[in-house]
C-alpha cells in the first residue's frame, strides 16, 4: 500500500460540489482509500489572475494503484466533471493534481514526483499542511515549508471538505 497526496482545485461551476464529488469518486475507486481531508481553501487565482477565485482541498489516499494508474484516475474523474483543457493554468472545473506518491521521485512526460510547484503553491501547502504536516518533501516538513513561502493575501479557510455533492 501507498500513501498518495493529491491536490484537488475548482474555479468552475459549482466549485463545491465538483471538490465533494471528487471525493467521493475517489472513494468509490477499487484500491484507493481516502483516508483524510483538508479543508474547503478559497484561494485567489495563480497564474493567470483574470479568472475567479479557486476553492482548493487535499486529501490523503491509501492506495494498491501504481502511480500511472493514479494519475489515469485523477484524470478520468477530471473527464467526469467536464474538465476541457485549454489555456495553461486557466479557469477549470475541476483539476487533480498527484502531490506525491510514497517517497518516490520520477520525471516523466506525463507524470513528475513530488509536483514539481506543490511546494512553491501556498494553496497546495496550507491543506497539506492540515493532513500531513510532518511529511518530508524535498529535504523539510510540509509545516517547514508552509512557514517558508509568503501569506497569501485574500486567502480564508472555509468549511470541511463534504462527502456529499449536492
Ligand atoms: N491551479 C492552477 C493555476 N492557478 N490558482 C489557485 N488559487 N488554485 C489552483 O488550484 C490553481 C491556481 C493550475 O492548476
Ligand atoms: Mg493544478
Ligand atoms: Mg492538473
Amino acid at each position: 500500500m501507498a500513501e498518495v497526496a493529491l491536490g484537488l482545485g475548482s474555479n468552475l461551476g459549482d466549485r463545491e460540489a465538483h471538490l465533494a464529488g471528487a471525493v467521493q469518486a475517489l472513494e468509490s475507486r477499487e484500491g484507493i482509500r481516502v483516508t483524510a481531508r483538508s479543508s474547503l481553501w478559497e484561494t485567489p487565482p495563480w497564474g493567470v489572475e483574470e479568472q475567479p477565485h479557486f476553492l482548493n482541498a487535499c486529501v490523503l489516499l491509501e492506495t494498491s494503484l501504481s502511480p500511472m494508474e493514479v494519475l489515469e484516475t485523477c484524470l478520468a474523474i477530471e473527464r467526469e466533471h467536464g474538465r476541457e483543457r485549454s489555456l495553461r493554468w486557466g479557469p477549470r472545473t475541476l483539476d487533480i493534481d498527484v502531490l506525491y506518491y510514497d517517497d518516490v521521485v520520477l520525471t516523466g512526460e506525463v507524470l513528475t514526483l513530488p509536483h514539481p510547484r506543490m511546494l512553491m503553491r501556498t494553496f497546495v501547502l496550507a491543506p497539506l499542511a492540515e493532513i500531513a504536516p510532518e511529511k518530508v518533501i524535498a529535504g523539510a516538513t510540509i509545516r517547514k515549508k508552509l512557514a517558508l513561502v509568503e501569506p497569501e493575501p485574500g486567502m480564508r479557510k472555509l468549511g470541511p471538505l463534504g462527502k456529499v455533492a449536492e
